[in-house]
């Protein structure tokens, strides 16, 4: 019998990008429990014992040093011999990251909802392909997720509640690595480039977000520390999550709560 904190529902799901390009269509079962922050979801044609990549996620503010671990981290796994990507938010690539990206160098003005959406559907159009690359076994490594999001909207005033709730339906993480570093600190190394965000005021405010949206599973790593001891709690933390997934951990989604 199921208990009464849990439900299975079997629901068809087609969404279209903001930009109205792609449009992905998709069936599986959800399963989760009442109160957590992600649930946990079984597809049909896969069993929840398969053996999987992880995803990991890097977050924290700008000048922090994860794009710069996240490529030390790819090219360690790929040397141990592990299916490993390194992708990115905003993937700027896009038509929608395109948008993004000419916000960010404020050679477009958008209003901060429009925007907030569109940092969505940008993860949106590449949530199918990050499952497939998942369930074949690769590792991701995103530099820059929805806490990136919620955190950086909400630091201009949006509620944080509304700021999640596009992101329901995303994958969860397995791993969220926050690379922790004082906003004034991170102005220190080499000064911010010209994009919108990146002044001291606004990034204590960020850093106040992420402090609300940190859950006891994220890793906490001294962003301060030398780069090679960095480098090395980050990977220390990433082999035991390869592993766990590996022996079939399920995927589940964000953001119940
Ligand atoms: N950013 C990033 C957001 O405001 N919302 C999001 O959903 C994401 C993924 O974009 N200052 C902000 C944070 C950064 C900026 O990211 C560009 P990066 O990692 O500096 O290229
Ligand atoms: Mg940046």
């Amino acid at each position: 019998m199921t208990h009464p904190c849990c439900f299975s529902v079997s629901k068809a799901f087609k969404f279209a990008t903001a930009a109205g390009q792609q449009s992905i269509s998709f069936r599986y079962k959800l399963k989760f429990p009442f109160k957590c922050s992600s649930r946990q979801i079984h597809m049909e044609n896969n069993h929840s014992s398969d053996s999987r990549g992880a995803l990991i996620v890097l977050e924290g503010l700008d000048r922090c040093g994860k794009t710069s671990q996240s490529s030390r981290l790819v090219s360690y796994l790929e040397g141990l011999g592990h299916a490993v990507e390194s992708w990115r938010f905003p993937d700027r690539t896009t038509n929608v990251g395109q948008m993004i990206s000419s916000y960010l160098a404020n050679k477009s003005h958008l209003d901060d909802h429009t925007v907030h959406l569109l940092f969505s559907a940008n993860r949106w159009e590449k949530r199918s392909l990050m499952e497939s690359k998942l369930k074949s076994g690769t590792t991701l490594i995103i530099d820059r997720y929805s806490y990136s999001g919620v955190a950086f909207s909400s630091a201009k005033g949006l509620d944080m509640e509304w700021c999640k709730a596009p992101e329901v339906g995303l994958l969860a993480p397995d791993l969220v690595l926050y690379l922790e570093i004082s906003p004034e600190k991170a102005a220190e190394r080499g000064g911010y480039g010209e994009e919108r965000y990146e002044q001291l005021e606004f990034q204590e405010k960020v850093s106040q977000s992420y402090k609300t949206l940190s859950e006891s599973s994220w890793k906490i790593i001294d962003a301060t520390l030398p780069i090679e001891d960095v480098e090395k709690q980050l990977r220390e933390n990433v082999l035991d999550c390869l592993t766990v997934c590996q022996k079939g951990k399920p995927l589940s989604e964000l953001w119940l709560s």
